[in-house]
């Protein structure tokens, strides 16, 4: 299986690095690759009971004999990719095989300084984004006035562009949030700074990952957020701002589609969302309280609470469709071992209408209230489990009755943070 995307069926922390790491344990993976978003993402992987957690680098940075890949579609903040790195230095892993790309954009400090301006500007109706400049980064790139990794190393071509960005950045700042202007030779500096550490590992990842996968190479794509926070086809514009779904893959690596061999898409067995945005099934009781407390469930970037709610099934089968997935790697069963009734959303009401399918419009979904089937809970501890078989039977029923619901097969079952902690159904 030479190519194999890892994304999040939900609005993220699904267990994507823990899935990723699954994979890169279990089979020789070669490349593991980041195609889209920077350091707002936080990925936590537990190795030996010891927890370790990556944001802008992929996860397969803790696989030894993997080459860790910052593709073109990721915004990389040179300051936060080398605090991440000094930081997994210092407990001991070897990070000596890492490439970014040459086309891959920067963010800079004052992408940051945007990213919260605006998000105070828009005030009750702000979007809750990490504040790490991610918008900004991407804003700058489809309004063509961003910096590209290969920038750095061209002093003069930096200091033009890095002028062309802050022209129309410095006129809102100053005109409109009332702010200081952000002076040139300071971004200029900021990013000379970091050119003598990154230049050995800046690459066409391109040509080296389509080389790779020529020579029969396995490589691992690892998403960061999730299809319901993609840009085109999230709960937009409560949405980051890249292509979180596998499509995003293609052009955040710079392969072709008819690359793609296996489409694993990353699922709850209940659902979380940080940040702002409609949330069906969310719970404002006690058993989200449970939930979110018993789930740990609290970003790995910022720290903030996430939102908790039941299982969508309507989000599972629309996670699906848009990212063509093989399978479900379906995560944190044992979260839901106290209950004795478990709801699962298997359809919403809209205006009166019964909908199986996720409405056309974000109006409708402001509508959606969830329609829901019962299953009676296990009510035991299921984080030994190690097959399908050692499960209690209501909790065979469960992920079966997902399966069912959720338009792909579900391929493995997480029943705890650890590496071992997994069954594979199928
Ligand atoms: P941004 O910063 O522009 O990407 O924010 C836009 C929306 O995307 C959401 N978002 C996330 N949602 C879940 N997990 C993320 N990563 C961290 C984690 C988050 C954290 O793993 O826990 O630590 O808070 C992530 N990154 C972005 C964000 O909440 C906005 O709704
Ligand atoms: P990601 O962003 O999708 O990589 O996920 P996060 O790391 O942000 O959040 C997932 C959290 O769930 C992490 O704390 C993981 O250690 C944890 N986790 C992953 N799989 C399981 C599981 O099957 N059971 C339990 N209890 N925790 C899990
Ligand atoms: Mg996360």
């Amino acid at each position: 299986m030479p190519a194999i995307v890892v994304l999040g069926a939900q609005w993220g922390d699904e267990g994507k690095g823990k899935a990723t790491d699954l994979l890169a344990t279990t089979d020789t993976i070669d490349y593991v690759v980041r195609t889209s978003g920077g350091h707002n993402a936080g990925h936590t992987i537990v190795v030996n009971g010891e927890k370790f957690a990556t944001h802008l680098l992929p996860s397969g940075i803790l696989t030894p004999g993997a080459t860790s890949v910052i593709a073109n579609g990721v915004v990389v903040s040179p300051e936060a990719l080398f605090r991440e790195l000094d930081s997994l230095i210092e407990r001991g892993v070897d990070v000596a095989e890492l490439k970014v790309s040459a086309n891959a954009h920067v963010i800079a400090t004052y992408h940051a300084t945007i990213d919260k301006v605006t998000e105070r500007f828009l005030g009750k109706n702000l979007i809750g984004t990490t504040g790490r400049g991610i918008g900004p980064a991407y804003a700058d790139k489809v309004n063509r006035v961003g910096i590209r990794i290969a920038d750095l190393f061209d002093e003069d071509i930096l200091r033009q562009k890095v002028e062309g960005a802050l022209d129309v950045r410095n006129h809102l700042l100053t005109k409109v949030y009332n702010r200081r202007a952000i002076e040139v030779e300071a971004v200029v500096e900021e990013l000379l700074s970091y050119v003598d550490r990154l230049r050995p590992m800046v690459c066409d990842t391109s040509l080296l990952l389509n080389q790779a996968l020529d020579a029969g190479r396995t490589v691992l794509f690892e998403g960061a957020q999730a299809t319901m926070l993609d840009v085109d086809h999230g709960t937009y514009p409560f949405v980051t701002s890249s292509s979180a779904v596998a499509g995003g893959v293609c052009i955040g690596a710079g392969i072709g589609p008819t690359r793609i061999d296996r489409v694993i898409g990353v699922i709850k067995a209940y659902t979380t969302r940080v940040g702002s945005g409609p949330f069906p099934t969310e719970l404002f009781d006690e058993d989200g309280a449970e939930l979110q407390r018993i789930g740990g469930e609290i970003g790995v970037s910022t720290g903030r609470t996430r939102r908790c709610g039941w299982y969508d099934a309507v989000i599972a089968r629309y996670a699906s469709r848009v990212n063509g997935l093989t399978e479900f790697f379906l995560t944190k069963l044992d979260v839901l071992d106290s209950w004795e009734r478990i709801p699962v959303c298997v359809a919403y009401e809209i205006d009166g209408q019964r909908v199986e399918e996720m409405p056309m419009t974000q109006t409708e979904l402001h509508h959606a209230k969830p329609i829901y089937e019962y299953f009676d809970g296990w009510q035991q501890d299921i984080s030994g489990c190690r097959s399908f078989a050692d499960l209690p039977k209501n909790a065979q029923v469960y992920v079966e009755a997902l399966e069912r619901m959720s338009g792909s097969k579900i391929w493995g079952v997480g029943v705890g943070p650890g590496r071992e902690q997994t069954l594979v159904v199928h």
